[in-house]
């Protein structure tokens, strides 16, 4: 199953950083596309609730070292 959450990141504002952040969400199992938007510092995350919980994704931006919050 798939559910899709949408998170704002403060200060997410080039390329480098948000193909990092892409990447390194992609790689969570559990985790099935991440699609930042960088005109508006937010990140699409499309993930199995089965296997990870959206704070789960928020604990893991913060490791790369930015701030999500929760949108929807
Ligand atoms: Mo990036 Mo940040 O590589 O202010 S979004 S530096």
């Amino acid at each position: 199953s798939t559910r899709v959450c949408r998170i704002r990141i403060q200060g997410l504002t080039c390329i480098s950083c948000s193909m990092t952040l892409e990447y390194y969400l992609v790689a969570m199992h559990g985790v099935q596309k991440a699609l930042v938007a960088l005109s508006n510092e937010q990140v699409e995350v499309h993930y199995d609730p089965r296997i990870l919980t959206h704070n789960q994704i928020l604990e893991a931006i913060e490791d790369i070292g930015f701030e999500g919050i929760l949108i929807s």
